[in-house]
């Protein structure tokens, strides 16, 4: 995906950061330099206000009375479905429903389309690519239902094959579920062709967008996908909170996840009917602070602009994998060119454990993860158990890849 130079308004991560409170700390003694970002980023004082502000001033459950508070509550609880529903570009709100986390979302389409729609001997296609959270969900299925789990392989760079996707695809497949960009190696993957193949033998698509939401724009109605994943923790809004994009007509055929209050219409001793789209699928008293947070954190990444985000991403990429090429016995997973590939960058220094590095870069306030990275299956194919992962957003800038690579160099030294 290209960034429209016409769109490129350059941001300044230094400005940026001002607007999060927690780089006025030190850790060690030293700046924070926060690059675990595809694991979790941080908060906008804005979201941090939003949150507080509804707490302080109109706390109150939401869909229930008629008081103020909350129907306050209730409005802007909606109002943010309406942000991210804009955000990806679905065609209503009602095909938006809030769910604690990426997680979530992708078990509330396990339990509530697959457990109802699949017979044994049906096959499900996913990657070797994709995180726990888009494998395990699918095993629970395969156990329950006697279906078939596949695999698309990927290259030895990192990027997935696409010719053994087609020929992986059968009458049987009926559910496509794919991570469009890769916690461990950056990889974005061509969805758009992916979901065009699913559709020729007519299975559901489910696109994994946990990652990809963060830094790239998403429209659903291009993508022409059923379901799509995102966690608002890894886009600068509160822990506890993401959502799942489903197709309406998908939404209103689907058993309800989880029952109980607020997700019905009616209920006798004998019977129940369910409520309107999305509240099906919202059963009991939701996060409301949450999905709040969430909506004043599109807010913030809609005022900088999805475009221009990997834009100054692209830039930052482009700079620290030049960097970083350039230190001996430094291995570095996944493409190494900056084409349709995120600013995560997994590496492993040669004869030192991932975590050893982790903690010399602590020393040095700089915070980046290590370890599987959820992602067992794949870091089994392309022959690692752990690796040290780098992942940049908004705030990072150049010096922060400066003082990535002075540290990793300490860190050899440390270890020759
Ligand atoms: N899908 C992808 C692609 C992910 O990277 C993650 C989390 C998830 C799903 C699950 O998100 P959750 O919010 O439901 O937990 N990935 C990572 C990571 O790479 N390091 O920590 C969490």
């Amino acid at each position: 995906m290209a960034a429209r130079p016409d769109l490129c308004k350059t941001l300044d991560p230094h400005l940026i950061k001002r607007d999060f409170p927690i780089f006025t700390r030190t850790v060690h003694d030293k700046p924070l330099i926060y690059l675990d970002n595809a694991a979790t980023t941080q908060r906008p004082q804005s979201v941090i206000d939003a949150v507080t502000e509804y707490y302080r001033h109109y706390n109150a459950n939401v869909h229930r009375a008629v008081h103020t508070l909350s129907h306050e509550a209730s409005v802007a609880y909606e109002e943010a479905h309406k942000k991210a529903a804009q955000f990806i570009n679905a065609r209503s709100w009602r095909e938006i429903v809030f769910t604690r986390n990426a997680t979530e979302a992708i078990n509330l389409v396990a339990y509530a389309w697959g457990l109802h729609n699949l017979q044994p001997g049906d096959e499900i296609l996913i990657t070797i690519m994709e995180h726990h959270s888009d494998i395990v969900p699918w095993q629970m299925l395969r156990e329950l239902k006697k279906i078939q789990l596949k695999f698309v392989d990927v290259t030895d760079e990192g990027r997935l094959k696409l010719d053994a996707l087609s020929q992986l695809l059968t009458k049987r497949t009926k559910l496509v579920g794919v991570i469009y960009a890769s916690n461990v190696l950056g990889t974005i993957n061509p969805v758009r062709e992916i979901i065009t193949e699913a559709q020729r033998v007519g299975a559901v698509t489910v696109v994994d967008a946990a990652q990809a939401a963060p830094h790239l724009p998403i429209d659903v109605q291009a993508l022409g996908c059923d379901f799509l994943a995102v966690s608002g923790h890894k886009m600068l809004g509160p822990t506890g909170i993401g959502f799942l994009y489903g197709r309406r007509e998908l939404l209103e055929r689907m058993h309800p996840f989880l029952h109980g209050g607020d997700m019905i219409s009616t209920v006798t001793t004998e019977s129940v009917t369910f409520n309107e789209l999305p509240w099906k699928f919202e059963a009991g008293t939701p996060h409301i602070a949450g999905g709040i947070g969430l909506g004043a954190a599109i807010d913030y990444l809609a005022a900088l602009g999805l475009e221009n985000i990997y834009a100054h991403e692209q830039k930052i990429l482009e700079y620290a994998l030049e960097k970083l090429l350039q230190i001996n016995n430094l291995e570095i997973y996944g493409p190494k060119d900056t084409k349709d590939r995120l600013a995560v960058i997994s590496f492993n220094l040669r004869g030192v454990h991932p975590h050893d590095v982790a903690g010399i870069l602590d020393e040095a306030g700089i915070a980046v993860r290590s370890g599987h990275h959820c992602a067992q299956p794949l870091m089994r194919r392309l022959g690692m158990d752990n690796t040290a992962r780098a992942s940049f957003y908004i705030y990072n800038s150049e010096d922060d890849v400066d003082a990535l690579v002075d540290a990793l160099k300490t860190a050899q030294k440390l270890f020759a």
